[in-house]
This record gives structure tokens, sequence and C-alpha cells, in this order.
């Protein structure tokens, strides 16, 4: 593509005095506190923290820029959270609240698709009557029919939901989970930790002490998951850096979380939509301050869906090594006013990296490589 060599040769730069002290630890591979995270937020010279991000992406992965062919399935959007955040959730007797039938989401599972996925990303809302049992079968009958697709299946909110319904501990509920199918978990729910904020925009739903411990859990019983965080709307620069730090910690402890992928804040038919959208210099910061934060997670996440296919491309150059997946379908992003397209397919995302000088790697949700012939698609073990 004329892009010899995309390795950064060019040296550090800043006129921002609080960054040369960042600068030298990053370059000497030390751990960066709180007042640093600050910093990062508080400075506007976007290049300079882009160069540390990229320096610390370009250590642990070289060029390598990840993907993934995938489908989101949505089994319902009845919720009885209620968050101010969610343009997605109904009330049971709301219009336009769905639930499927097993054999709705078993049928979507399989269709809009031209190639084979390697994963199904499932989520849904906190729904009051629908038994254990239906999201346990929901799993089984998924492998039973797509044997060889990844299960990345509900997020700790929902397990913690699970678990309150089936009147069975956390960890016994993820362990049936696990029995029936599921192969790790994603990273919603999250939000922001803080107490503060989490009163504002999510407030019946688990603190964020459960969300971390439902994780550990998780990662105790050998199923990974990913984190995220929902950024830019009432949260502050000191709420966001105590929220990767409590995702750094429990990542210490336990290791089991594999991306973090930070939310943009999508306000649209949601009850804050009075509050602005995120700005691109927000969204590309957040990437670079998250890679050089969270020095021990392995990827860092630029969702296009959420970004935009523009921002997460250019993030691929400040911190970002993987970009999520074709999706085909997306409903949470797009109730609350996403204008992303819905689905990507595989050769716009390889143009997409190729083009920000990278190099494209389908994986599958454990990262390892994916190779497709005609015919068959085997995942490298
Ligand atoms: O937890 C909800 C967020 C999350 C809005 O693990 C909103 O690979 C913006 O977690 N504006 C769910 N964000 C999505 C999610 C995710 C997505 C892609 C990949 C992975 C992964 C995880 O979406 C929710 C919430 O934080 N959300 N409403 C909104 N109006």
């Amino acid at each position: 593509m004329g892009m010899s060599s995309s390795r950064q040769n060019h040296p550090f730069q800043t006129d921002d005095p609080r960054l040369a002290p960042i600068h030298a630890k990053v370059r000497a591979r030390e751990r960066l506190d709180a007042d640093d995270a600050l910093a990062l937020y508080r400075t506007a010279d976007i290049l300079a923290v882009g160069w540390m991000a990229n320096h610390v992406r370009e250590r642990m992965h070289g060029d390598k820029t990840y993907f993934n062919v995938n489908r989101h399935i949505n089994p319902t959007n009845v919720c009885v959270a209620a968050c101010r955040l969610c343009a997605f959730g109904r009330k049971k007797d709301a219009p336009g609240a769905y639930t499927m039938a097993l054999d709705e989401v078993f049928e979507t599972a399989a269709s809009g698709y031209s190639e084979a996925v390697t994963e199904f990303h499932i989520v849904g809302g906190l729904h009051p009557d629908l038994p254990f049992q239906y999201f346990l079968d929901l799993c089984s009958g998924l492998k039973q029919r797509f044997p060889q697709v990844h299960l990345k299946a509900f997020t700790m909110v929902e397990v913690a939901y699970l678990s309150k319904r089936a009147k069975l501990s956390i960890r016994e509920t993820l362990e049936q989970l696990k029995a029936s199918g599921v192969d790790s978990l994603p990273g919603g729910g999250a939000e922001i930790f803080a107490d503060r904020v989490r009163h504002i925009i999510c407030d019946h739903k688990i603190d964020g002490d459960q969300w971390l411990d439902t994780a550990r859990l998780a990662h105790q019983i050998g199923l990974k998951s990913n984190a995220t965080m929902l950024y830019g709307h009432v949260e502050n620069d000191n709420d966001r850096v105590d929220h990767l730090l409590k995702l750094r910690a429990l990542q210490d402890e336990t290791g089991g979380f594999q991306t973090f992928i930070p939310l943009a804040f999508h306000p649209d038919n949601t009850p804050l939509q009075h509050l602005s959208k995120t700005t691109g210099m927000l969204d590309i910061k957040q990437i670079a301050v998250s890679r050089l934060v969270l020095d021990n997670f392995p990827h860092i996440k630029s969702y296009w869906q959420m970004m935009t296919a523009k921002i997460a491309q250019i993030s691929l150059r400040f911190g970002a090594d993987d970009m999520d997946g074709t999706v085909i379908e997306e409903k949470i992003y797009h109730d609350a006013g996403a204008t992303t397209p819905q689905g990507m397919r595989r050769e716009e995302l390889e143009r997409l990296i190729r083009a920000a000088g990278r190099e494209p790697i389908e994986r599958d949700t454990l990262y390892r490589p994916v190779t497709r012939t005609e015919t068959s698609v085997t995942v490298a073990v």
C-alpha cells in the first residue's frame, strides 16, 4: 500500500511539562499512577499522548490489528432496570418490547451473513419473568446447532440478576451457564463504577463492587471476560481514572480480562438526551489513556459501531489494536441514535486496517488467528 514501514520513527515531543515525566515512565515500562492518568486527560497535547500510547501498542502488538466475524443477538429488550443511559430497554408491556422464543433466537443466529461467524455476542435486558432455564436452553441450543461458534454471553449485570432470580449464588449461576455452553463474558454493564455517577445513569442495577466481584468469580471459574467503560455523560476525569484503576487492580489479581472497550455515550432517545455527544478529541484521548493506564490488559478495542469507522481507524495509531467485528445487526446504540451502519463486511474492516498502515488479523474471541478458505474456517490453537 506504499507504506513501507509503519513503525513509529519520529521523536517524542511536547510543550506540556506534565507529560515529560510520564514519557520517562512509559519508556521505562513503569506503571502510571492516578496523577499521571489525570494529567493525560487534562492535556490538550493529543499527539504526545497518542505517541506514548502508540509506542506501547507497537511494543505489544507491532502492526497487528485484530477483528472478528461475529453476530450480535439480543434475545429480549425487556428490562426492569430503566437505566437513564439506555434507549434499548423497555418495560414488559411498553410499545416496542420484545422477547424472542428460543426458535427465533436460533433463526436469528443463522441469518444475515454469508460467511461463517466465529462468535455470538449475546446480551439483553433484565427480564422479570424469563426463567433461568430459558437462558440455559438458549446456550445449549446454540451450542448444539453451531458447535464451532464461541458464545460470548451475558454481562455481569445479567449474571447477577439471573442469580437472584434463580436463587443461586453467583458462582453457581456462572457454573451452570458455563456448563450450558457460555465460553466467555462480554464487558458491558460496567459503565462508571463511582456511586455518584451510577445513581444518575443506572440507579437500579448492581453497583461497581458487585460488577467487579462477579467478574472476579467468572475469572476464577475459568471464564475470560472483557471490560467496558461508558464515558462522555456526567462523569469527570477522577471518575474515569478511578474506573480504570479498579479494573487494573482486578486484572492484577485474576488476569481474566482480555479486552478493554471504552464506549462513547450516545444520548439520543435516552432520559439524558439533553447531554452533548462526545467529541473526536475525547474519543481518541480515551483510547490512548486506556492503553497507557491499563498496562496489564492485552487489548484495547476501538469499537467501530460506537466510535464511527473513521475515528476507530485513526485510533489504531493512538493505542487501539482491535476494532471488534462484523456485528451484522446492532440495536443498543442504534436505539440511542447511532448513525453508523449496523454491520460491516470482513473485507471492509480489512481495508480500513490496511489503510491505517496496519496488518489485519482475523481472530476468534480468544484472540487465536482464524484462517478461512472458500469452504472452511479454522482456528489455530
Ligand atoms: O453496558 C447502553 C452501553 C453496553 C448506551 O465485550 C450505551 O466485546 C452508549 O458492552 N450510549 C453494552 N452506550 C455494549 C457492550 C459491548 C459492545 C461491544 C463489544 C463488547 C465486548 C461489549 O452499551 C452497555 C452500556 O454501557 N450503552 N446504552 C448509550 N445510549
